[in-house]
């Protein structure tokens, strides 16, 4: 029988996650409570989704005696864990868990868990993409947009659970144990929701901190925070770097296990138990210096878990990339126009902008802002933005920071970002809207910004 059986259980929040939650609870014969500071008319999706289900509804707000009189609050991970209800919830011992958490628990396949700040979506997909080729049943869920308790009670079987774990979710792990760990890079990210980047730092090793003796961590060797996580785990190590093992010196070399990149020819190279493979890149359509970091975790990833080396290269040469991550939208006039609305951090849009080599940019920025610093993108802007063009709650301090660099614009709406871009910009230019902030001012998600993007450039 299940734990949960007549427990009264209390779910934060009712997007996708609390969705899940509901539903799982209600399977579980909980008797479950669902709410939500929006009012019923703006989660017609998520109540029509419950609507075969008995749920007690408290839409509109959160009432603080209702947190104190059950048996479990769910949050879900966009909730920020120091509202009011959720603080007295915690003085009075009320038990507070989160979707994935639940998922964890009751999870029978091997864990891989990606997370990081950036490169998080890419990864998890190619690698998904790797155990499909590979006729692998897998189940891809987690802040890629799938709840991952999805899965749990669906009745499909996985060889693996592919999981994207943002920090919101792994604030409040604690059984959580990966088969496999990795992460893509530590820049900064959230500072709107965490005092300070230790923090947010500290919310990630949380997945690092779950791993055991038998899990596995994937690490970016090139990336400062997360190559020193080696040192604080007793999971075993797999690296993954842009550099050859024999140029970083020392006994590096010998002790290498995981992915280095190959310039000449290009190309991955993967050394698992001593053994190297070349996966040639020559087809591979991702551009970017970051995108290769993606594949070689990827990569790594795949061949531990035992994805044959055919499928493995299949997916280098086939994968078109993920939508919203600097996504081709279409070529106007010889203008080359691309989405990029999941970059929703300032080390996200930079990465965009290095990533193209000799056209000149006009690039669209700004959204809610996240209490970032934009300074690190003078550099960039200076020499690779023909114009900026900004928008939304944090166009003004974008503009102090970099507007001087570029011939820059305020506007206000999309409609007139996209058709100033497309006014300004001339044969070989590249139009980008890389925001660089989260959508949260304008739109529900990041998708939803991206895809209204696509409709206007489709509308020129
Ligand atoms: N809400 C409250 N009280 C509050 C705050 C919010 O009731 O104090 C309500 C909102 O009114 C809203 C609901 O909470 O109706 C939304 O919950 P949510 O923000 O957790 O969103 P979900 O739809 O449940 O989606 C979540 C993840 N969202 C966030 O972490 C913000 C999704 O990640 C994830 O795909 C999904 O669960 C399934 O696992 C999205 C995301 O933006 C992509 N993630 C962040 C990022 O990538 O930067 C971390």
């Amino acid at each position: 029988m299940s734990k949960f059986k007549g427990k009264k259980v209390l779910v934060v929040g009712f997007g996708l996650s609390g969705v899940a939650v509901a539903k799982y609870m209600a399977r579980q014969g909980a008797k479950v409570t669902v709410t939500d500071l929006k009012q019923k008319s703006e989660l017609m999706e998520s109540v029509n989704a419950c609507a075969e289900l008995k749920l007690e509804y408290e839409l509109g707000r959160h009432n603080n005696k209702t947190f104190h009189s059950v048996d479990l609050i769910v949050v879900s991970p966009g909730v920020p864990l120091n509202i009011k209800p959720l603080e007295e919830a915690r003085e009075k011992n009320i038990p507070i868990t989160s979707e994935v958490e639940l998922a964890a628990q009751a999870l029978e396949e091997p864990l891989i868990a990606i997370t990081g700040t950036n490169g998080k979506t890419t990864t998890t997909t190619i690698l998904g993409e790797m155990f499909k080729a590979d006729e692998k049943p897998v189940y891809v869920g987690g802040n890629i947009g799938k709840p991952l308790l999805d899965h749990i009670g669906s009745g499909a079987t996985a060889q693996a659970v592919v999981a994207e774990l943002s920090s919101f979710q792994l604030d409040l792990t604690e059984r959580l144990v990966p088969a496999v760990a990795l992460f893509t890079n530590l820049e900064e990210d959230h500072l709107d929701r965490y005092p300070d980047m230790q923090a947010y730092v500290s919310s990630k090793k949380r997945l690092l901190k779950a791993c055991d003796k038998n899990s596995y961590v994937v690490l970016n060797y090139d990336d400062p925070i997360v190559s020193k996580f080696s040192e604080e785990t007793p999971a075993k190590v797999l690296w993954f770097t842009k550099r050859n093992p024999i140029e970083i010196g020392g006994d590096f070399a010998e002790r290498f296990s995981g992915c280095y990149y190959q310039a000449s020819p290009r190309a991955i190279v993967c050394r698992l138990n001593g053994k190297e493979e070349v996966y040639p890149l020559a087809q591979f359509r991702l551009f970017g210096e970051h995108n290769r970091e993606n594949l070689m975790g990827a990569i790594c990833t795949a061949r531990l878990m035992g994805v044959g080396q055919k499928a493995v290269q299949s997916v280098i040469d086939g994968f078109k990339g993920v939508p919203h991550r600097l996504e081709f939208v279409r070529k106007k006039d010889g203008v080359f126009i691309f989405n990029d609305s999941k970059a929703t951090n300032v080390m996200s849009l930079k990465r965009s902008l290095a990533s193209f080599v000799n056209n000149p940019i006009i690039l669209i920025a700004g959204g809610k802002d996240k209490n970032m610093e934009f300074a690190p993108l003078v550099d960039l802007v200076r020499t690779k933005c023909k114009i900026l063009i900004l928008l939304g709650e944090a166009k003004e301090k974008i503009n102090r920071a970099i507007g001087d660099h570029a011939e820059t614009y305020l506007v206000g709406t999309f409609e007139e970002a996209v058709l100033l871009a497309f006014q300004k910009s001339r044969s070989g230019d590249i139009i980008l809207l890389s925001p660089g902030c989260s959508s949260y001012d304008m739109f529900r998600n990041f998708e939803e910004r991206g895809d209204y993007f696509k409709k206007l450039v489709n509308q020129l």
